[in-house]
């Protein structure tokens, strides 16, 4: 396959102004009739090509007239033209049930509905499918009225009617122009739960969430976030919506999360449908969460667009960089923090260590859908927020509202925001630019030193960035790093909070008149993406876990200690756990606390980001040393997790962020109690099951009894089941919790799994909840004999055919084998190899398997 390269870029030939579509929908055999309004680009003689995937014409007209000399040149339609403008006509036939890639125009739960980012549109009609061509849209659609009652486009409607046959049409104008992956269209029979948003300046715009008619009571509290969002984007980046509509239609099937066509958001159904017997609390805050991202999209991706591919992290990582922030200020910062972070450290962390490795801008791709990573997304999130501290508040909102005015309805580049955030604020950020181009986490050294007698204390910093694919040696990055002393006898700061920024490969930071010994507190807030190593004991981790001020650090500084007391027990074989004992008791019994906090800081790291500090990962080892400290805080706070469980079990259920924190206390409690052995732990969790009002207590119930042994555990999963089997969504998280179950069967169970009745290739979620789920979990995924790589490269081989780009995003856990033994490394790459030799393979596939091999 071809490679694509950044420097490669040049402005397109033609531009589109206009637009216009004609859609004449059926599920077997659509008619589309594409109108362009096509301008010459600068002084040039070049045909007009323009981009299919899959499609031949059924005709080519230009200027009214059968076009002379067109041809095709592989999938692209080149069309020789003389003049400087034309109008260029095609019609194309495709068949959206035939579609199971889910890009382009497909078929899901009886309607027919779209995804076109990154490069779908040229499956629908021929296009310069390229972001930087921005046009304004007409769409018309027609399609048989009982099937698609309601027909739904970008931008606004501007007519609908009857016709004869039973068919019906209807008409949308898009007057923002755009680029094509921001296309979009919906024919169902769907019902809306709707909603009037008035803007800041008084402009009422209609909202409506679409479903299916037995859906519509699950579609409030995506309503209701979508209402937040708006507000807040007005009062946070002074954005307002521009449109007179913003609809979100739900599907079962979607290869991702959701997508951000304006006007016209198309959600995985996953993301907008909840209901307490359904949704658990992590599933409401997700919720909020994407409808905030697709909805910010609308300025940060959609108004200000990307010019090329390679600048996908513009759109991605400030958008969740303001996902992540409103976040935050709709509950607890502290725990949206660190929530964050952890997912970081799981995806991201693992993704620039591996041979995927790739910068926030990268260099080249063969297919770009392989880079909707971790890496864009949230590393870029972080960028996006490292600069926002360097700059502080008030210019950073100075620089976002000049990106705003200065690109709107352009096609930008990150260096273009970079710009703004220098032009804004005054701050050079020449040597911060490194963070776009150089991969790798970079990993920073910290020694604190005290003389006693002068009272001064010195901090020693350096940094190094490791070699990652293409790119063996680093610069030094520019690290801002929030920094803090306090006294080790008094538990009081020493100091205010410094932000430092380390920029050279090792620098000294001195605080004066430090009286008693200081316990450093760093990269408080996570305020860089770094690895930080300090020479801070049990005794200092300890300490800060009780005394920070900062709630992040206190958190990190607990799992540090749990960390390193997991890591001596692999390496040593025997484990010392009185100093987390201690440290997770003080933490319980700190009632200034809030319970989410407290359920995240008393949460052991998982096996896999144990694995992450070793050189060769050993999950047997690594599980049997998380176990053993499991069961000893288990047994040695046993009275204090039934304390914090009755506690947390009075709670009514509602959604505050309070009655949230205290349901994630009382499972973290109840697992507790369950690994210590009690004999009534598994009846304690039966009740909890079978008494629960809500999805987040059953399923922390089930997924406590699940990994166990005792008999009610397959009860409960066939009580769930029976319960829950005409729910999709639910239905995923039966198969997720037995796929992430830490049982010794969970390989063969996984197997029959994927031979159930309910298990399909076709449903990109069921995917993820089955084989997704099974590769992350270490034990089971790694399991000696190499039946995880042997299933994980069947189940892909099988799906390529069906859906390649869901396919390919489950090839990283098969790419991590030069982290694991020789035996095990050797069959992981013999899976690989098998994946890169099958025949017919697509460039999805392709580019994940051979690039994991090197
Ligand atoms: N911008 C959207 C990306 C997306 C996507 C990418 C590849 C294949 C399918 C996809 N569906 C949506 C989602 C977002 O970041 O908001
Ligand atoms: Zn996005």
């Amino acid at each position: 396959p071809k490679v694509i390269r950044r420097d490669a870029y040049r402005a397109p030939e033609w531009m589109v102004p206009e637009i216009a579509l004609d859609f004449d929908l059926d599920p077997a055999e659509t008619r589309v009739h594409a109108t362009l309004t096509v301008e010459r680009n600068g002084d040039h003689d070049a045909p007009l090509r323009l981009d299919g995937d899959g499609l031949s014409p059924v005709s080519v007209r230009v200027d009214g007239v059968e076009a002379q000399g067109w041809h095709m040149d592989g999938q692209t339609l080149v069309v020789p033209l003389s003049g400087k403008a034309h109008s260029v006509e095609t019609e194309v036939r495709i068949a959206p049930e035939r579609n199971t890639q889910l890009e382009g125009l497909y078929a899901s739960g009886g309607m027919l509905c779209t995804q076109c980012e990154a490069e779908g549109f040229r499956r629908i009609t021929f296009f310069p499918d390229r972001p930087d061509v921005l046009s304004k849209y007409k769409v018309k659609l027609t399609a048989e009225k009982a099937r698609f009652p309601i027909l739904l486009s970008n931008g606004d409607p501007v007519g609908s009617g009857d016709l004869d046959g039973g068919r019906h049409w209807a008409e949308w104008h898009d007057p923002f122009p755009k680029p094509s992956y921001l296309f979009a269209l919906v024919a169902g029979d769907l019902v809306a739960n709707k909603a009037t948003f008035t803007t800041m300046s008084g402009r009422d715009v209609e909202l409506g969430i679409w479903v299916r008619a037995p859906d519509l009571p699950k579609t409030d509290h995506a309503l209701h976030a979508l209402k937040l969002s708006m507000a807040w984007d007005e009062k946070v980046y002074g954005r307002e919506y521009d449109l007179d509509v913003f609809n979100i239609v739900a599907v079962g099937d979607f290869n991702f999360g959701a997508m951000e066509n304006k006007g016209l958001n198309i959600f995985n159904s996953r993301y907008i449908l909840a209901d307490p017997d359904t949704a658990t609390d992590w599933d409401y805050d997700a919720i909020a969460a994407v409808v905030a991202h697709e909805y910010f999209h609308n300025w940060s991706g959609n108004r200000v667009t990307c010019r090329d591919w390679f600048q996908l992290s513009l759109k991605e990582g400030f958008t969740v960089f303001r996902d992540q922030s409103f976040s935050a200020d709709q509950g607890s910062p502290a725990v949206k923090r660190i929530e964050d972070v952890r997912g970081l450290r799981a995806s991201q962390f693992q993704e620039d260590a591996g041979p995927l490795a790739h910068p926030v801008r990268p260099d080249e791709y063969m297919e770009i859908s392989n880079f909707y990573t971790a890496t864009i997304y949230n590393k870029g999130a972080e960028l996006i927020r490292m600069m926002s501290t360097i700059l502080g508040p008030e210019n950073f909102r100075k620089a976002t509202d000049l990106y705003f005015r200065r690109f709107d309805g352009t096609a930008a580049t990150c260096e273009d925001f970079v710009l703004c955030m220098e032009e804004a604020s005054g701050i050079d950020l020449s040597q911060f630019r490194r963070w776009y181009s150089q991969a790798g986490t970079p990993r920073v050294k910290a020694r604190l030193e005290h003389a006693q007698n002068g009272g001064r204390a010195v901090l020693s910093l350096s940094q190094s960035v490791p070699p990652t694919p293409g790119q063996p040696s680093k610069e030094p990055m520019v690290l801002p790093l929030k920094v803090k002393l306090f006294g080790e006898k008094t538990g009081k700061p020493l100091t205010s909070e410094r932000l430092v920024l380390l920029s050279d490969p090792s620098e000294e930071i001195v605080f004066e008149d430090i009286a008693e010994r200081p316990v450093l507190s760093i990269n408080r807030g996570f305020s860089a993406p770094v690895i930080v190593e300090s020479d801070r004991d049990a005794a200092d981790l300890a300490f800060l876990s009780a005394h920070d001020d900062d709630p992040f650090a206190r958190y990190e500084a607990m799992q540090q200690l749990m960390l390193d007391t997991i890591v001596g027990a692999v390496r040593s074989g025997k484990g010392d756990h009185g100093a987390v004992i201690e440290a997770v008791r003080n933490t319980l019994a700190d009632d200034r606390l809030d319970s989410a906090f407290t359920a995240e800081a008393v949460l052991l790291p998982s096996e896999s980001f144990v694995g992450d500090q070793l050189a060769v990962v050993d999950p047997d080892a690594i599980f049997r040393a998380r176990e053993a400290l499991r069961r000893d805080l288990g047994r040695e706070l046993e009275h204090e997790w039934r304390l914090a469980y009755e506690a947390a079990r009075a709670n009514r259920f509602e959604l505050s962020p309070a009655a949230k924190g205290a349901r994630r206390l009382k499972s973290v409690a109840l697992s507790y109690i369950a690994a210590s052995g009690a004999p009534d732990a598994a009846s304690l969790a039966f009740l909890q099951f079978e008494k629960a009002d809500n999805m987040t207590d059953r399923q922390g119930a089930l997924t406590t009894l699940a990994g166990g042994t005792s008999d009610k555990r397959v009860a409960a999963l066939d009580i769930f089941y029976q319960r829950y089997s005409d729910n999709p969504l639910v239905l995923d998280k039966w198969f997720q919790t037995q796929a992430l179950s830490a049982r010794d069967d969970t390989p063969e169970t996984v197997e029959d799994l994927a031979r159930h009745r309910d298990f399909t290739l076709g449903n990109p979620n069921r995917v993820r909840s089955l084989i997704g789920a099974f590769s992350v979990n270490q034990r089971a995924f790694h399991h000696a004999s190499g039946r995880g790589y042997r299933f994980l490269a069947d189940q892909l081989i099988a799906l390529d055919k069906i859906n390649p780009q869901t396919a390919a995003k489950l090839i990283p856990p098969l790419g991590r084998w030069r982290r694991f033994d020789s035996l095990r490394a050797e069959k992981m790459r013999a899976e690989l190899q098998r994946i890169v030799d099958t025949p017919g393979l697509s460039k999805d596939m392709f580019e994940q398997a051979s690039k994991s091999l090197d």
